[in-house]
């Protein structure tokens, strides 16, 4: 018989963000965000045209929220801080009422013996902010990192480990590349310089972090997709390159590297999509380096060399470079449609142990999505034994990396309850506990028991 162990100082728990889990969306001083304005404009982009104001009432319901973590063995938890909770206007006054919720929450956390891991942004531009050009203007970028400087002061002293952004490059691709959020723009040249200037942010919020007299550690959350070719044909391995350059290395390489990956500076330089700079970034992104990362891994990318031409008149997309590749065979997540592939949790681990420094790092999501889950009701209880198979299978593989020496020290399930997700809200369900959204009743699914022995026992048998 044999054991997969997790040492016993791993972090276990899940992951959620303020957007998704308060609602109170318009309560208490807090100001809207892009999602409000959106949902308020066209509701219809909206699955079930349910928006941000039907969550999980984390606001309300965070005391006895932080008690059913703890029955699901948690000894961590991460979520987000609302910008435009704190501050309504985007910068100045600071709004007291979320100051109360913000400092109760933390606490009440590490009284339950629940590490808090604090994200500073996830995906909700204050919409004050946004109306000035959002990321595209660097006097939001100074804004943010006030912000965050006010976040430090009022809430590090229980919080030892921050975030600045989670999953940077989504509000670059979807907001800015492929019409799916707001604002809808599509443009690969102004996508770049949201991404461009997102990454100058975060470099002056880690180097704040570090210029404080406060002692935890910062890092950033990156979904990474692991980029693989249809064969190894150099046609097939330049697209997967391209593909890992502009989804992954974007953002990777200035976090942990302080500096952009010279193949990509001549990508944008040759399609004529460069950013516009200032002289002080180079140094900016140089002192900016993050402690530790977060990783956030659904699916990997397959991908083939484009052999179809692109339309010439056709707006430029990172698809021009590539094209997907629906490699037979490969398993899918059949409630959800996306690939499941756990073994991509390990290249990328040692991808971070190889060519990272081995930097310091945590599974910061990783779940399965499912729609109607109602079906999979048996007295009262969601028997989620697809996603108790998902998550162990995740398991195995970063057990694997960590006994070839990689860093990783943690992992997170995305998500806690179940929420409301960006434009499809409640279409897939993905926590431990199941949410009645009529009663907002929770209910603990099979998965949730399962964790809790597995949390209890540092791993489980193989
Ligand atoms: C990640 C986001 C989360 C969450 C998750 C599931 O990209 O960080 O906020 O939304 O994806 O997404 P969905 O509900 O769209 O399947």
């Amino acid at each position: 018989m044999c054991f997969y162990k997790f040492p016993n100082d791993f972090w276990w728990g899940s992951a959620s963000s303020a957007a998704q889990s308060e609602g109170a969306s318009l309560a208490d001083g807090k100001a809207p965000t892009i999602w409000d304005h959106w949902f308020e404009q066209q509701p219809g982009r909206f699955f079930d045209e349910v928006g941000p104001a039907q969550t999980s009432t984390f606001y309300e319901n965070y005391k006895s929220d932080i008690q059913l973590m703890k029955q699901l063995g948690h000894n961590s938890f991460r979520t987000s801080i609302s910008w435009a909770r704190l501050i309504p206007d985007g910068v100045g006054a600071v709004n007291p009422k979320a100051v109360t919720f913000y400092s109760s929450m933390i606490r009440e956390l590490k009284d339950a013996g629940i590490e808090p891991f604090i994200c500073l942004f996830h995906f909700d531009m204050p919409l004050v902010m946004q109306e000035k050009g959002g990321w595209e203007n660097r006097e939001v970028v100074d804004a943010y990192v006030e912000y965050a400087k006010t976040c430090f002061e009022l809430f590090g002293q229980d919080v030892r480990y921050w975030f600045t952004f989670n999953e940077p490059i989504v509000p670059v691709e979807q907001g800015y590349l492929y019409d799916a959020h707001y604002p809808n723009v599509v443009d690969f040249k102004r996508a770049v310089q949201v991404a461009y200037n997102t990454m100058i942010a975060h470099a002056k919020a880690v180097s704040a972090y570090h210029d404080s007299a406060q002692n935890g550690q910062i890092g950033i959350v990156l979904n990474l997709t692991p980029s693989y070719p249809r064969s190894s044909h150099p046609s097939d391995e330049k697209a997967a390159r391209i593909a890992d350059l502009l989804f992954n290395r974007s953002f990777l390489d200035p976090a942990v590297l302080g500096q952009y990956p010279h193949e990509l500076a001549q990508l944008m330089a040759d399609y004529s999509v460069a950013p516009q700079t200032q002289p002080e970034d180079k140094e900016l992104l140089r002192s900016g380096k993050v402690d530790m990362l977060g990783v956030n891994y659904y699916q990997p990318r397959r991908v083939k060399a484009r052999l179809n031409a692109v339309n010439p008149d056709g707006p430029m997309l990172p698809e021009w470079f590539f094209e997907p590749y629906e490699m037979p065979g490969r398993k899918m997540n059949r409630y959800r449609g996306w690939e499941i592939y756990a073994k991509g949790v390990y290249d990328i681990l040692l991808n971070l142990k190889n060519n990272y420094g081995n930097i310091p790092c945590y599974i910061s999501e990783n779940g399965m999505g499912v729609e109607d889950e109602e079906r999979f009701l048996v007295d009262g209880q969601v028997q989620d034994d697809y996603r108790i198979e998902f998550i162990r299978d995740h398991l195995i593989w970063i057990n694997k990396a960590m006994s070839q020496g990689a860093n990783c020290r943690g992992y997170h399930l995305w998500t806690f309850i179940d929420c409301w997700s960006w434009a499809n809200a409640y279409k897939n369900r993905y926590g431990f506990v199941a949410l009645d959204l009529k009663t907002q009743q929770r209910t603990i699914k099979k998965s949730g028991h399962w964790i809790a022995q597995i949390v209890q026992e540092h791993g489980f048998e193989c």
